[in-house]
């Protein structure tokens, strides 16, 4: 119930934003996992195999979620009894739980010194550790004015924009295309990632790749914000982070899109932004360049490319 609940609430979006979409799946492995009535270790892992399956398969993009995932399952798998695995399961993903929100109040500490005093910066979508940031650089007096994209077609920059007003940050509110207008006027632009590559490259919602593009064209520094747990190992092994495409009913209604019978509307959730767009990804390990996310992978995920090769292999087999 709560598995399926959960479930249910980040495939809607009601949960949404990488970061919050992993804690929760930690939190619903953890509660599902206490709940269950297993007799033996096998019955326990297959259940939570299960359970990991079913929560991995809400969104296909953020990395952050099968990271989590990951993060807790491998625990369980590494027990040797059902009383370990069970210890294992609350722990990890607690553990996992506190590494996220630690993680987020360190990216926007290191993240607001790369912000230059007085600066006018942008962001596009929701992403909680770039609005930390925000925040984190305006009490420290570094940040003059923000401008917040809309995020058509869900609206992401409403919840941006509540966040930055509740700071008493001065905030233009612009629509999506409005943002190389205004590049001219900006300093830094920061966004948030679902997904960073062992190439550096950086997946985040439609439309950043834009602004990315619009902030080279103008020089303007374009600053990354992300977890380790936003880097995605199986891109070592030439996997493609799959880009999400939800309903055409988000961007046109049935009945406008029923008049149009030649017309098929496309909503692709995400886009990739080249590393050479990309100034700098500040991560609670460090502010590196995108060229150095190979070693983030290495170090902080504990890459291992047999196992993960296995891992791969037995996913592509089922
Ligand atoms: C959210 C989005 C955010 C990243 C990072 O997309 O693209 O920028 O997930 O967010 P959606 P955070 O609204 O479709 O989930 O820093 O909060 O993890």
């Amino acid at each position: 119930m709560v598995l399926e609940e959960t479930a249910r609430r980040i495939r809607t979006m009601e949960i949404r934003g990488a970061g919050r979409i992993a804690r929760t799946a930690a939190e619903a492995l953890r509660d599902h996992g206490t709940a269950l009535q297993c007799t033996n270790l096998d019955e326990f892992r297959q259940e939570m195999h299960h359970a990991a399956t079913v929560l991995t398969n809400t969104r296909p993009t953020a990395v952050s979620l099968p990271n989590a995932v990951r993060f807790v399952i491998s625990r369980i798998d590494a027990s040797d009894s059902l009383d370990e695995a069970q210890a294992a399961l609350v722990e990890s993903a607690n553990d996992f739980i506190a590494r996220s929100h630690r993680a987020v109040e360190v990216i926007a500490e290191f993240g607001s010194r790369a912000i230059p005093e007085d600066s006018v910066i942008m962001t596009h979508c929701n992403s909680e550790v770039a609005v930390a940031t925000a925040i984190k650089a305006w009490e420290k007096g570094r940040v003059r004015e923000a401008f917040a994209t809309e995020v058509r077609p869900r609206n992401q920059g409403y919840i941006t924009a509540q966040a930055l007003s509740d700071a008493g940050i001065p905030t233009n509110f612009i629509v999506d295309s409005a943002a190389r207008y205004f590049m001219r006027d900006i300093d830094v632009v920061i966004t948030g990632a679902d997904a960073v590559t062992a190439g550096g490259a950086v997946v985040n919602k439609i439309g950043t790749s834009q602004i990315a593009l619009a902030a080279h064209e103008a020089r303007v520094p374009f600053l990354v914000t992300a977890e380790t747990y936003k880097f995605a190992p199986a891109t070592l092994l030439g996997e493609r982070i799959p880009i999400e495409e939800r309903s055409p009913g988000e961007v046109m209604s049935d009945e406008i899109a029923g008049r149009m019978p030649n017309v098929r509307v496309r909503n692709p959730a995400f886009d990739v932004t080249p590393p050479n767009y990309i100034d700098m990804i500040v991560t609670e390990a460090g502010a590196i360049p995108p060229g150095m996310a190979y070693v983030i992978i290495r170090e902080y995920l504990g890459w291992n490319r047999d196992e993960w090769q296995k891992d791969f292999l037995i996913d592509h087999q089922e």
